[in-house]
């Protein structure tokens, strides 16, 4: 296959010299940018809003633009201190202190922001989640880390299962004539009166600061456990990676319910000083293209289904708006096709800049960077400071173009420290000595460009959303007709892969396109939209092994009409 390459764009980037960076670059260093070098005790919500607050030059900078249909506002960065210090007041008021979990589960808005780094000034451990989860997905999120308080809205407050999370005793609400009562707390109405000083909890670099839950392909949803030394690596990814400088105004289209949305929507642009973008509501090529425009963006980090739809909106819609701030373009969490780069290089006259790392490596790990060239198809180079290998099963590290493990020498400073309640999965993923294995397998050329073969593990990555089949098809076994469930990815041109159930209904039910849509709303009202299956199909009987587990792989086969492979620990 040939190879595109595009060459590096000009310009004066952070990251100026790829190979001599590499060469000399020690992480140590970078800590000697912040304060608690000296002092030995940090908090990243200091590091990423007070630091630049306290600065004369920087306090009256905007470090929050926000819109959606309603609202239209914005806040400098002296602005988000008071804010997220009201924030902190009003939960340490409440009762939290440093360890305990809070969630938050709510639409983006600035109080989203204010409430996730209030807590984390009050020393909480955070735990972000996705406003679309339905009260299953929130019940084993919050039951699974024993969490004492959430920070939700009225409307949402319903898929929150008080009575049955026994270690929850309080609830944050936002809302409009919110009444307190016991364990109720009114936010904005508190919010509004809280003190806007604050003592900040100075912590350890190890303690923990942000749980976020992510799939695998077995069991339930785990939690990755992040401690405030994720900073570090956030920090230099985003003057390396997003390019930002301090008077960049950068727009990360993720929702922090998932990592994107806190290590580059939250952390690592206030971190080095920039203005950060938010904008609420669903996606429309119009409005998102209006958002670049309206805010002059000029770095922009989306995803390829994202790209993709904007793609089949038709390039004419483009000219329609001013884009000429924008400066440089990166795209994550699902593979970047060739196309989509020539793409962009024609209707922006920008590369589109590929990343590759996970919820588990807290910041980004491969990379394509300005001053490089990129190969079309390929994520990237190792993050200077990182080495990143492909290995075979036994951890020996594979030469150039050999297909193998995707892997990452153990101790990264980003790295996750644990999973929550959970130490032998934690273990699982550095069995082979000294590396973090991926679960994904890809292999290196020549030059250290890594390209993306495939997940080796059955998760699903639709629209960018990481989705466990295990989840999807424990919701499935709870519909009242259904006896067996086997979830996969089909491959899909716009959303990377959609989710295809099968389904095995119990005697006596009839397999109707009304049953088919009942199971999907189940689904979808269960968990979550994005994990309800776009395709259904019902089968007498599911491939099973002899331990009774779905075989997903043959579904897969069956659904890609490829050969099923060795089938000797089939049943029957
Ligand atoms: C940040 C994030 C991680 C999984 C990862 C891989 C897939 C991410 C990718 C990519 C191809 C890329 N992924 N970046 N696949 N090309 N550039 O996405 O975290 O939600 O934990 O997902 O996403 O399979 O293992 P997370």
């Amino acid at each position: 296959m040939k190879v595109q390459t595009l060459p590096p764009q000009n310009g004066n980037f952070n990251l100026a010299n790829y190979e001599e960076t590499a060469k000399n670059f020690n992480w140590a260093d970078v800590e000697k940018e912040f304060s608690w070098h000296q002092t030995g005790k940090v908090n990243i919500a200091y590091e990423t809003i007070d630091r630049h607050a306290e600065n004369p030059k920087k306090k009256d900078q905007i470090a929050l633009y926000y819109s959606d249909a309603n609202r239209d506002e914005q806040y400098t960065y002296e602005d988000m201190k008071k804010m997220t210090n009201k924030a902190a007041n009003v939960m340490k008021d409440a009762g939290i202190q440093k360890g305990d979990r809070v969630f938050i589960f709510m639409p983006r808005g600035p109080e989203l922001y204010f409430a996730l780094l209030g807590a984390v000034k009050v020393g909480a451990i955070v735990g972000p989640l996705f406003e679309a989860f339905m009260e299953g997905a929130v019940k084993s999120r919050l039951e699974d880390s024993e969490a004492k308080a959430i920070v939700t809205t009225s409307e949402l407050l319903d898929r929150v299962p008080v009575n049955e999370l026994p270690h929850l005793d309080t609830l944050f609400i936002v809302g409009d004539n919110v009444s307190e009562e016991e364990g109720k707390v009114d936010f904005l109405t508190r919010l509004s009166s809280a003190d806007e000083n604050f003592d900040i909890e100075w912590v350890d670099r190890e303690d923990g600061m942000i749980l976020h839950y992510t799939s695998g392909s077995t069991g339930k949803p785990k939690g990755v456990l992040h401690v405030h030394n994720v900073m570090i690596q956030q920090y230099q990814s985003a003057k390396w990676v997003l390019d930002l400088k301090e008077d960049d105004v950068f727009w990360c289209t993720a929702d922090p319910g998932w990592v994107t949305g806190t290590s580059y929507g939250i952390f690592g642009p206030w971190l080095v000083g920039a203005t950060n973008v938010v904008r609420g509501g669903r996606f429309s090529p119009q409005d998102w293209y209006g958002t670049l425009e309206k805010y002059k963006v000029s770095v922009w980090y989306s995803a390829p289904t994202a790209f993709r739809m904007l793609m089949s909106a038709g390039d004419e819609l483009i000219k329609e708006y001013d884009l000429s701030p924008l400066r440089h373009i990166l795209s994550v969490g699902e593979p970047l096709n060739p196309e989509v780069v020539r793409w962009g290089e024609k209707v922006f006259n920008l590369r589109i800049h590929d990343t590759w790392w996970m919820t588990e490596t807290g910041a980004l790990i491969v990379a394509n960077y300005p001053s490089e060239p990129i190969k079309a198809g390929s994520m990237g180079k190792a993050l200077p400071g990182i080495k990143v290998a492909i290995v075979d099963d036994q951890g020996n590290e594979l030469p150039p173009n050999r297909m193998g493990n995707l892997a990452i020498e153990k101790g990264w400073p980003s790295m996750m420290r644990a999973i929550w309640n959970n130490e032998e999965k934690y273990n699982s993923y550095f069995e082979l000595d000294g590396w973090y294995v991926s679960g994904d397998s890809a292999y290196m050329d020549e030059d250290g460009y890594v390209w993306f073969q495939g997940r080796i593990d059955d998760v699903i990555m639709t629209a960018g959303e990481r989705v466990g089949p295990f989840e999807v098809e424990s919701k499935l076994l709870e519909h009242p007709a259904v006896a067996e469930a086997g979830v996969i990815g089909k491959p899909d041109p716009v959303r990377g892969e959609i989710i295809k159930a099968f389904v095995a209904l119990l005697e006596g039910n009839e397999p109707t396109d009304d049953l088919k849509e009942d199971i999907r709303q189940f689904v979808k009202k269960g968990l979550a939209a994005h994990a309800a299956p776009r395709e259904i199909e019902f089968r007498d009987k599911l491939p099973k092994t002899r331990s009774g587990k779905i075989m997903r792989r043959v579904l897969k086969a069956w659904e890609l009409d490829l050969p099923t492979g060795d089938l000797s620990t089939m049943e029957d």
